[in-house]
């Protein structure tokens, strides 16, 4: 299996194409969150504003986010699902703003009309809980050079933590993304526009996410980039007994874990924080 490479020099690097901005993937990247839901998981409710929204997401941006993923809809264990005009409507003035001061956005959605209207407004990639498996998904991302997350989830978020069973989780979410990845592939969106994740928390236990997590080097060894969301996550409560408030340490210590197995991207809420870890590994991975 061959990545998409980028000749720079005499230097190979692999890239993630996301609209008009082109990733080198030769250090990891960080994606902040920023919910425009009533309900969200940690922030719900903060950001229904536009004007804080955006504030928060241009603060993001100078904290050194390299994408901003915008999502509407509440995916939190439990969630209520939204209709597509209120998704619409929280999402796509947001999009269109942040699209316009030159920023990476990503819109987290599963309908295809909100990737559509996303895109026409200028996002740069679809991060998909579902994979783009809803009928319409995959046409709805093929023209053009959006990048695209392809997401695996087990059951849907209003059930998906009903004690979750599964017999080799790595092999099982594994094997789900290759087939989504082909399924792109054969829509016509290359390679180099698509990222995998293994969806932390959604449809799986505790040890589930640690299993994954430890094997995050079988998914970067597919070549296409792992995005990884485990910021302010249920597990991290779980480990260090902390509310979500006050998963800061715990939220960075497992973006590091996981950019150490192999991630190329890293899903956050505290992106300053982040990104100054970050930096810190990556000269010590660099030694310069
Ligand atoms: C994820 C996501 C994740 C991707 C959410 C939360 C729940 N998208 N959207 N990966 N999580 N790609 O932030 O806790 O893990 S919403």
């Amino acid at each position: 299996m061959h990545a998409p490479f980028h000749l720079d020099g005499n230097k190979v690097t692999r890239i993630f194409r996301c609209g008009a901005h082109v990733f080198e993937l030769s250090r990891p990247l960080v994606m902040g969150v920023l919910n425009v839901t009533p309900d969200s998981f940690s922030d719900g409710g903060r950001f229904l504003d536009r004007q804080i929204a955006l504030s928060h997401a241009r603060r993001m941006r100078d904290d050194g986010a390299d994408l901003i993923d915008i999502g509407g809809e509440s995916s939190r264990p439990g969630a209520k699902a939204v209709d597509e005009a209120t998704e619409l409507e929280r999402v796509i003035p947001i999009v269109g703003a942040l699209a316009r001061d030159g920023i990476a956005v990503a819109v987290d959605t599963r309908k295809p009309a909100v990737m559509r209207a996303a895109i026409a407004a200028g996002a740069s990639m679809v991060n998909d809980i579902a994979a783009l498996t809803a009928p319409g998904a995959l046409e709805a991302c093929a023209p053009g050079t959006t990048g695209v997350c392809l997401m695996h989830m087990r059951g849907e978020p209003a059930t998906m933590q009903d004690a979750p069973i599964y017999d080799n989780v790595v092999k099982e979410v594994r094997d789900f993304l290759l087939a989504r990845a082909a399924a792109c592939e054969a829509a016509g969106i290359a390679r180099e526009r698509i990222a995998i994740d293994p969806g932390f928390g959604f449809g799986k236990t505790r040890v589930h996410n640690l299993t994954l997590l430890r094997a995050l080097g079988d998914f970067a060894a597919t070549g296409y980039p792992v995005l990884v969301g485990l910021s302010r996550k249920k597990s991290l409560g779980d480990i260090t007994g902390r509310a979500i408030d006050e998963r800061l340490a715990a939220s960075v210590a497992a973006a590091l874990a996981a950019v150490a197995r192999g991630a190329s991207i890293v899903r956050v809420h505290d992106v300053r924080e982040t990104v100054d870890a970050l930096k810190v590994w990556d000269a010590i991975e660099r030694g310069a």
